[in-house]
């Protein structure tokens, strides 16, 4: 009997976990397997990037877009050097990744063959799991475990080395049945001693992170809060967890915050972490919350044990999947409201959320009150690094369940990718990028894919002409000795024509509206260049005030 291809195996093995979108760069070490998808019927789209590190950013992206494992294809040696950047952040976000790398014919392994490289040992250390497949009988296990490897305790990247022989192999093997989920569910006990701390607190906080939350999740911790009014804040860029005018709202916290919600959580006498790992971004390293033993109490819910004890001596440590915990949280006895910490900490919120008037010919502070009368609930707003992603971090009112998209790991280069990923998990939603110039043309190539798949997303490029976050940090550091920080002058709106997409150049603050409404109805991707000037370096901050 002939059997089915690697290529073929490996394709139904994805499809049957449910893969809908495979985000890559093709190399001759997968033919077998794209040829597979030529198959398939479209009930897998392979999305082509056009650069790996897009890829790989376009992967993590869906995934905390949607709660899926993301998935992302690339070739051996230089195709997963590329893409290593997607898998660090996947790393440092928790996000569940499946990195499949077309590998060299294993006849030739460790010859330091053409492109070759020791996967386990370069992915070894950023990833969950990493192993290469050496039998096309033994694909469905391995993409089964890579499936439940990655969604499972602390979610994340894993990698399967996929050498070019096997995927032609043929081999008569069935097919598994998909990985099951296991999400951990909190015990009776902790949820009963839970809820006495709740009880006896003066100023509790619910802090949300970390992934794969689902709808029902999402509600259940809707519904908790509301039963018992209590404040809730977001870690370092897990905006998209909760809306920021629900009245229970009072921020997001940690690196890229704003200082009322922090002297809320300093002060707090019971901090419930759900999903939240309390890293040094959203702690302000370890200053908000003290590592390793906090002033006030913690329950710290999180779906991975090797994580509870790791950065903090909770209180109440608790194994369990978010959505789970935030389900058996709803049926605690509401006894008693918070409601007049919640009040005083969403006004201290809504108080330093207020702009002034900002410096130069474009006024941010107007962009951000333009983008957020304008934008619809449902919009996604992505962004890479830099200070330029401030504007959106704390000045937009994120509003969509999921619709931050981010890297927590502080990586320039994700927010382009991601503006084209959320257009192909949301096909009808808004999807806008806000970031610097620097940050644009780190991954700005992928503009081009948005136009190939006909997607429509808003890039608002704010321009300074620098790497400003390292030049402001300079100014503080080593005043007035520029180094290494100056960038060269790039015509955005002409870009954007270069690429077949729509392009706006704004240079004065009330072109930026009439821009906005023809970008977000031209029916293409668009880029809206804003000329903000040398001397701006993000909010309330310019080059001449630092280092006063
Ligand atoms: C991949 C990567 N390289 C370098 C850095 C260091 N870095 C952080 S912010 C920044 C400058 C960002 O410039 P831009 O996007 O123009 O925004 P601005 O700071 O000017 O607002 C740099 C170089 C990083 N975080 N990620
Ligand atoms: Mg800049």
């Amino acid at each position: 009997m002939m059997g089915r291809t690697g290529g073929q195996i490996l394709i139904k093995a994805l499809e049957i976990n449910g893969a809908k979108e495979i985000f890559g760069v093709p190399g001759e070490s997968y033919l077998a397997a794209l040829d597979a998808l030529y198959d398939i019927g479209g009930s897998i789209r392979y999305v082509t990037a056009r650069q790996e590190g897009g890829a790989a950013f376009m992967a993590a992206a869906y995934s905390d877009a949607t709660g899926d494992p993301g998935i992302c294809f690339v070739t051996r040696g230089p195709g997963v050097s590329n893409a290593m950047i997607g898998v660090h952040t996947a790393q440092q976000g928790s996000t569940p990744l499946i990195l499949l790398i077309g590998q060299i014919p294993s006849d030739h392994r460790d010859r330091e063959a053409f492109q070759e490289m020791d996967y386990r040992r370069t992915l070894g250390s950023i990833v969950k799991w990493v192993a290469e497949i050496d039998d096309p009988a033994r694909i469905p296990e391995y993409v089964n475990r890579a499936f439940h490897v990655a969604t499972s305790g602390r979610p994340g990247p894993v990698a399967l080395a996929l050498p070019e022989n096997m995927l032609f192999a043929t081999s008569d093997t069935d097919d598994l049945p998909p990985a099951k989920p296991t999400p951990a569910c909190p015990s009776p006990e902790d949820l009963k001693t839970l809820g006495t701390m709740l009880e006896n607190a003066e100023r509790p906080l619910l802090l949300l992170g970390g992934t794969c939350w689902t709808k029902a999740g999402h509600q259940a911790v809707i519904d908790f809060v509301e039963n018992h009014d209590i404040p809730v804040a977001v870690g370092f860029r897990r905006q998209g967890l909760f809306a920021h005018d629900h009245p229970n709202f009072i921020g997001n916290i940690g690196f890229g915050g704003i200082q009322g919600p922090n002297e809320y959580v300093e002060n707090s006498d019971l901090i419930i972490a759900l999903g939240a790992r309390l890293n040094d971004g959203t702690t302000l390293k370890f200053s908000l919350i003290k590592s390793p033993v906090p002033q006030g109490k913690l329950v710290h819910i999180l779906p991975g044990a090797e994580e509870l004890g790791r950065l903090y001596q909770a209180d109440l440590p608790i194994l369990a999947d978010p959505n789970q915990a935030a389900l058996a949280l709803t049926r605690l006895p509401a006894s008693r409201q918070h409601s007049t910490a919640r009040q005083t900490a969403r006004t201290a919120y809504e108080h330093m959320r207020t702009l002034p008037p900002q410096d130069g010919p474009v006024d941010m502070a107007q962009v951000m009150a333009v983008l957020n009368a304008r934008l619809p609930r449902d919009t996604t707003v992505t962004t890479g690094a830099g200070n330029a992603a401030d504007w959106p971090n704390i000045y937009y009112d994120y509003r969509r369940f999921l619709g931050a998209l981010a890297p927590i790991s502080g990586a320039m280069g994700m927010g382009v990718p991601a503006a084209v990923a959320a257009k192909i998990a949301h096909p009808g939603s808004p999807s806008v990028y806000i970031g610097g110039d620097g940050d644009f043309l780190m991954n700005g190539q992928e503009v081009a894919t948005a136009v190939k798949y006909n997607l429509d997303p808003v890039f608002i490029v704010i321009d300074n002409g620098m790497y400003g976050t390292i030049r402001g940090n300079q100014e503080v550091k080593y005043p007035g000795r520029v180094s290494g920080t100056t960038l060269s002058e790039v015509d955005f709106a002409t870009v954007a024509k270069a690429y077949g997409a729509h392009g706006e150049r704004v240079e004065n603050t009330r072109e930026f509206a009439p821009a906005l409404e023809r970008a977000l109805s031209c029916g293409r991707a668009a880029i809206i260049h804003i000329i903000v000037g040398p001397e701006h370096l993000g909010p309330n901050l310019t080059v001449s005030k630092t280092g006063q």
